[in-house]
């Protein structure tokens, strides 16, 4: 089951294999005069008080951690997909990452949006749906906001908490926004009501979360994208680039170990989520540039022989035996050109630091 925000509002819900099409736990608080609304999380947790946001959950839950982790490990080699990295400590390790000084990306992507606003708007116009994709602590986008007058936002995230606690700071922060948020798991489906009631849609995604995808599968993702805007949107993305593999390598092993932290804590959420008995202190970090596939790998290695149980399923695993939990690609501004055309898109602008480390592509639909 979803978990149910709306049980203490009495709205309806339905299970969750209903929610990826009906978005069942759809929570509607507004500004107007009326009171703050208080959500309960689950009993006996958090309290959440929503001023503004309209709230649609397909949460996929702790069924689906289960199912993709067992067979990721069953798996030659043994995979984990990174959207397991983001649960609540897993998104708030996310976010020290993005401060450390080894992580260039952040804040030069940030740069390159406070100097590229004004040409955005000349492309983009007022009034547009922006729809941003990870929208996580929601930070970027308010580099836009001021201009870029949207008239509606849709926050996009897996991570429940942080996509409400973040969307709901925005609604109180820009009144006049229509704000709304959905937690989906983007990889699976773009199908979110809101997004049909907008003929005038942007989306927003940056932090190159793109390159996490594997070619064939950003392309797919970005043509899904595409066909949510109905073929006819704009496409804002940021695009890590290719650069002295020295500098890739130190952006994911820093010295303060917070990038390790972040890795292993997905077998901590496996351990305290699934009920495993996994250790993260019998595994270690390990990240590095593969030149021949253009991209950063990340994997879990074990640090002897070992076995480890989930549910009633065993794994055996050799001293350095890897699990791969991510992949972060690296493309040149062509090699990217080619996989936006691959999807439906062409490149409108490209935006970029002086030293050539990261881009910001508007892309339009053809
Ligand atoms: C979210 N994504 C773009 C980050 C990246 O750089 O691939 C995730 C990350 N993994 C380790 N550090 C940051």
């Amino acid at each position: 089951m979803n978990d149910c925000y709306s049980r203490g509002l009495g709205f309806e819900t339905a299970p969750a294999s209903h929610s990826l099409t009906i978005f069942a736990a759809v929570i509607e608080a507004f500004i107007s005069d009326g009171p703050l609304t208080i959500f309960r999380d689950s009993p006996g947790t958090r309290l959440m008080i929503s001023t503004a946001i309209k709230f649609y959950d397909a949460h996929p839950g702790s069924y689906d951690l289960k199912r993709e982790v067992i067979s990721g490990l069953a798996r030659t080699p043994r995979t984990i997909p990174p959207k397991f990295f983001y649960d609540r400590r897993g998104s708030e390790l996310f976010d020290a990452i993005c401060e450390l000084p080894e992580y260039y990306q952040t804040r030069t992507e940030m740069d390159i949006l406070r100097n590229c606003t004004a040409e955005l708007v000349d492309h983009i116009g007022p009034d547009c749906l922006l729809v941003e994709l990870g929208s996580g602590a929601s930070k970027k986008v308010r580099l836009l906001l001021e201009q870029l007058r949207p008239s509606s936002y849709l926050g996009v995230d897996i991570s429940k908490e942080f996509l409400l606690s973040s969307t709901q700071t925005l609604a109180t922060d820009y009144p006049w926004l229509d704000v709304h948020a959905a937690c989906v798991d983007f990889s699976h489906t773009l199908d979110i009501p809101h997004c049909q009631s907008c003929e005038h849609k942007v989306t927003f995604f940056p932090g190159s979360s793109i390159g996490n995808f594997d070619p064939d599968d950003a392309i797919d993702l970005m043509h899904r994208i595409a066909q949510m805007m109905d073929m006819n949107g704009y496409l804002l993305i940021g695009v890590d680039l290719k650069k002295d593999i020295s500098i890739l390598n130190s952006a994911y092993n820093d010295a303060a170990g917070i990038t390790a932290e972040f890795n292993l804590n997905l077998l901590t959420r496996i351990r305290d989520e699934l009920g495993s008995d996994i250790d993260p202190g019998a595994f270690r970090h390990h990240a590095f540039y593969n030149p021949d596939r253009g991209r950063i790998e990340m994997h879990l290695v074990s640090t002897h022989q070992q076995r480890i149980r989930i549910d009633d399923q065993f794994f055996e695993f050799n001293a350095g035996e890897s699990i791969h939990t991510e992949n972060s690609y690296k493309y040149t501004i062509e090699e990217f050109a080619e996989l936006a055309s691959a999807a439906g898109f062409e490149q409108k602008q490209v935006w970029t630091d002086e030293d050539g480390l990261f881009s910001v592509q508007l892309l339009k639909t053809v």
